[in-house]
């Protein structure tokens, strides 16, 4: 049976699109807020405003959504953000999760 992710083609072939996973930031204490909004645009492409915003949404709800990608795009972002992190000594973190 089809679904929203499968379509069923005449000849039974069957197409289905790669899971997605939302990258979040996640709040603590010792992170600058420069210093999260530096991230947000370096490795999520945001601009200056919307960085801003998601920053401030982690700093109240204690987690923001980053962007949705592919497995191992979605992997690779949050080891860079762990990796820019602790290299300017913050201890911030990323996550992510099945869409
Ligand atoms: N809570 C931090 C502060 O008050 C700021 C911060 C925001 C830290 C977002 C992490 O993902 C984060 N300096």
């Amino acid at each position: 049976m089809a679904t929203h992710t499968e379509f069923e083609l005449d000849n039974e072939l069957k197409l289905s699109f790669p899971p997605k996973y939302k990258v979040y930031l996640l709040n603590d204490d010792y992170t600058s807020m420069d210093f999260v909004i530096d991230i947000l645009m370096s490795i999520f492409h945001k601009s200056y405003e919307e960085a801003e915003k998601i920053m401030l949404e982690v700093h109240k709800k204690d987690r923001g959504l980053c962007g949705v990608y592919t497995y191992e795009i979605a992997e690779t972002k949050v080891m860079q953000v762990i990796k820019k992190a602790k290299d300017n000594g913050f201890p911030l973190k990323a996550t992510m999760e099945e869409e």
